[in-house]
């Protein structure tokens, strides 16, 4: 890969990408040096052909503490790095971002934690990314803030910089009025977000919940989907459901060599009949333990046979430093150590449960080879891992166990869906997917996989980027007019 360090001043982007961090991780080179590898993820790939077609630059945390550095060009892609010091990242990141807000915003699955010193830290690093982007961006730029660690930049991002199309897009649910308003900081957040043009959300239903708040709580006038500002603007909040880039998915897993590793790995799993595959980040919002007690209840009940029936999990760790993600690990290793403990014959365990994150390939053949793909969050903004498996079906084969609590199961409503906390119905669904008669699942399969390959992320970038820049052109066509 070949990135070099721009010591020399930047040359200012039209187009400015926010993240909390950047799309890259740093590896070595045989001799030591450092490196910098594409960290895998949709949005590098939605963003792409954007970012070369314009001048692009994004800016992000590199994932070291207490280091600074240089802007640099990656790929042809400018990367600002924003420096966080250790307490920073305890403070703003383990804490504010994923202590308070993740559970908050996700029903409260965990109770959320509000400590006034995280909040101060989130200030001062969401100003801090909002002087980075402030100095990179050109007149007029497009700016996209990504997700709920950055809130607060589209306010601070305008104040300095009028001039500047903001768009903002968060990732995770946004809750409830009734949770929402818990938080002691709701109106500063709610006058963060409104900094931008547009506000993009996974559902209607949390773009419905945004406008209600500054409706009730600021008492700014709303018309559907619009909200007028005091000082004249208009923000349009909107719903824009993310997608994956589904052909690349879908190619990867073509492969001859995807097809030679879904064989092996279905023989190394004892060549079962059936095999379920659950793939996560370890987080208690996506419902691993009920996945894993259904399974094994299924298991014992006769409902599944052992013989017969295999569960693949892959869990990669996240977040270890949070103490309720360590929490969830152990208990999630207990579980399925009683449950194959009490089930399993020697060299045959009805579950295999891995924490490895693998390469891009190794997921398509993964995907390639499962028959039943289970999906039970309790809650979750969209969930890609169900489209990925949509998208690397070869035939209308295979099933989607999918949580009704996922973004997801609003696009996929051909897939079995279910309501995790009802361990029995889970089982229920588990033991369905399992029987039904081939030509449902293929009827199944069909729908959902024209609606991934019609819904991807090119798409789902485009239809965002556009409309923001309508709404701008309509601004700058009411300021020429007036
Ligand atoms: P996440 O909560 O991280 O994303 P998800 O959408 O499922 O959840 O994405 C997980 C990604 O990690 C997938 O692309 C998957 O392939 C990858 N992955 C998981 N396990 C892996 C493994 N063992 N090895 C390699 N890769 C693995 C947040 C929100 C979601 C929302 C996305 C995008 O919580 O609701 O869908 O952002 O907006």
């Amino acid at each position: 890969m070949n990135s070099k360090s721009t010591k020399s001043k930047l040359d200012p982007a039209s187009f400015v990408v926010v993240a909390n961090r950047l799309p890259v991780d740093r590896a070595e080179r045989p001799d030591g040096t450092a490196d910098w590898r594409p960290s895998p993820g949709g949005l590098v790939t939605a963003f792409e052909p954007i970012m070369q077609r314009r001048h692009g630059a994004w800016v992000g945390w590199h994932g070291a503490a207490d280091e600074e550095l240089e802007a640099f060009e990656h790929e042809s892609l400018t990367l600002v790095p924003v420096p966080l010091s250790s307490s920073e990242v305890e403070d703003y990141y383990e804490g504010f971002s994923n202590a308070t807000l993740w559970p908050l915003y996700h029903d409260a699955i965990a109770p959320p934690q509000f400590h006034r010193e995280w909040w101060e830290t989130y200030v001062k690093v969401n100003q801090r990314f909002a002087d980075h982007v402030a100095t990179v961006a050109a007149e007029d730029a497009v700016v996209w803030v990504q997700d709920y660690h950055l809130q607060l930049v589209p306010q601070m991002l305008r104040r300095q910089r009028p001039d500047l199309r903001i768009g903002f897009f968060l990732h995770i649910p946004f809750p409830p009025t009734e949770l929402y308003v818990q938080l002691p900081w709701r109106q500063q957040i709610l006058e963060g977000l409104l900094g931008a043009d547009l506000v993009g959300f996974q559902l209607p239903g949390g773009a419905q919940n945004f406008v209600r708040l500054v409706r009730n709580r600021l008492g700014l006038e709303t018309q559907r989907d619009r909200i007028r500002m005091p000082d004249g603007r208009e923000v349009l909040a909107r719903a824009y459901p993310i997608s994956i880039d589904a052909m690349a998915f879908h190619e990867l897993a073509a492969t001859e060599e995807a097809a030679e590793r879904a064989a092996e790995i279905r023989h190394d799993l004892g060549d079962p009949r059936v095999m379920f595959l659950g793939v996560d980040r370890l987080d208690y919002t996506k419902g691993l333990l009920e996945r894993v007690q259904a399974f094994g209840e299924a298991i014992a009940e006769g409902k599944i046979d052992p013989d017969d029936a295999v569960l693949l999990q892959l869990a990669v760790p996240s977040r270890e430093r949070v103490d309720r993600y360590r929490q969830l690990r152990d208990d999630i290793d207990r579980m399925v150590g009683r449950i194959n403990g009490e089930i399993a014959r020697i060299g045959r365990a009805p579950i295999t449960y891995l924490h490895v994150s693998y390469p891009r390939l190794e997921m398509a053949a993964i995907y390639r080879a499962a028959d039943i793909m289970v999906v039970t969050p309790l809650r979750d903004g969209m969930n890609l891992v169900a489209k990925e498996y949509v998208a690397c079906r070869q035939r209308d084969d295979g099933a989607l166990v999918l949580s009704e609590f996922t973004g997801a199961a609003r696009e996929l409503r051909q897939a079995y869906l279910v309501n995790p906390h009802d361990i029995n119905g889970l089982k229920d669904r588990l033991v369905e997917a399992m029987n039904d008669p081939t030509r449902n699942k293929a009827r199944r399969m069909r729908m959902m996989r024209r609606q991934v390959f019609e819904n991807d992320i090119e798409k789902w970038a485009s239809t965002f980027l556009d409309d923001l820049e309508a709404l701008n052109g309509s601004r700058a066509a009411k300021q020429v007019a007036g």
